[in-house]
């Protein structure tokens, strides 16, 4: 793996995995809409909407692999999530597949799973609960990676990332938190493990309070390093300065499942 582009190289994660990840791969091509200034040696940037496929071929085109953080971080309106994680996403994919890129590593999320209980410990083998359209959007991509590595022999390896950050910064984090460092040695396992079909893991540090069983990317060999409970009083103190939320408490989505929310919350998520 020589050759890796990073999309969405602008972003919070995209900012962090560049500085893990550049000494590793000799050339990281960067990808983003706005331009990113701050080349540093071995860095190339080419500029990328991620709706238009023919845009997206050319930020592609001659890599070895792929880590697609593009497109929407957050829940917006249909039109941006359609344009953004669906449209984007379908055509990051085929730009790999005419490409002959050999791996795509996609950046999933936590709210595919949202609406499940925070008592509940789920696997990657649980049926999605999505909290917003986002969470729907990273459900599409994590079905259009299973099409591609099934149908046309891409590796692809979906993370479903919790929260990044250096540390975990209120209670909910204390159990989706994963270091900068933990989710580049994941991206790693997904552009380099010597056997990779489809494989789908939660991005999560080692959290004694952790809600997901991540025993599949403990079998490609994941070995977190960072501890989410190494933090705890100081989450706990920024816990204690927020105002309760009687939906977002109830499930591991957090403030994305009350978005929009109507009705009584003890009857639903699972
Ligand atoms: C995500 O998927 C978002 O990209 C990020 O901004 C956080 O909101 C994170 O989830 C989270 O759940 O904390």
């Amino acid at each position: 793996m020589e050759r890796v582009l990073v999309t969405g190289a602008a972003g919070g994660i995209g900012r962090r995995l560049r500085r893990l990840l550049g000494g590793v791969y000799p050339a990281l091509r960067l990808s983003d809409r706005a331009e990113i200034g701050d080349l540093a040696p071995g860095e190339s940037f080419v500029a990328a909407d991620l709706g238009d496929l023919a845009q997206v071929e050319r930020a592609v085109a001659g890599v070895d692999g792929v880590v697609h953080l593009g497109g929407m971080s957050v829940e917006n309106d249909w039109p941006t999530i359609l344009e953004s994680n669906i449209v984007g996403t379908y055509n990051l994919f085929e730009a790999a597949r005419r490409a002959g890129v050999k791996r795509v590593v996609f950046a999933s999320s936590n709210h595919a799973v949202g609406f499940y209980r925070r008592r509940r410990r789920i696997g990657t083998d649980v049926p999605p609960r999505p909290d917003t359209r986002y969470g729907v959007s990273k459900v599409f991509g994590e079905a259009l990676g299973a099409l591609y590595a099934d149908k046309h022999g891409l590796g692809v390896l979906a993370i479903r990332i919790g929260n990044v950050d250096d540390h975990p910064i209120d209670k909910r984090r204390l159990s989706i938190w994963i270091h900068p460092e933990d989710l580049a040695q994941l991206v790693r396992i997904g552009l380099e493990h010597p056997d990779l079909g489809y494989e789908l893991v939660y991005g999560a540090s080692d959290n004694e309070r952790g809600w997901w069983d991540n025993a599949a990317a403990f079998r490609l060999g994941y070995r977190p390093r960072h501890r989410g409970e190494d933090h705890l009083a100081a989450a706990l103190a920024a816990q204690a300065k927020l105002p309760p939320d009687p939906v977002g408490d109830l499930f591991q989505g957090g403030s994305f499942c009350a978005m929009e929310f109507e009705g009584d919350p003890e009857e639903r998520g699972s």
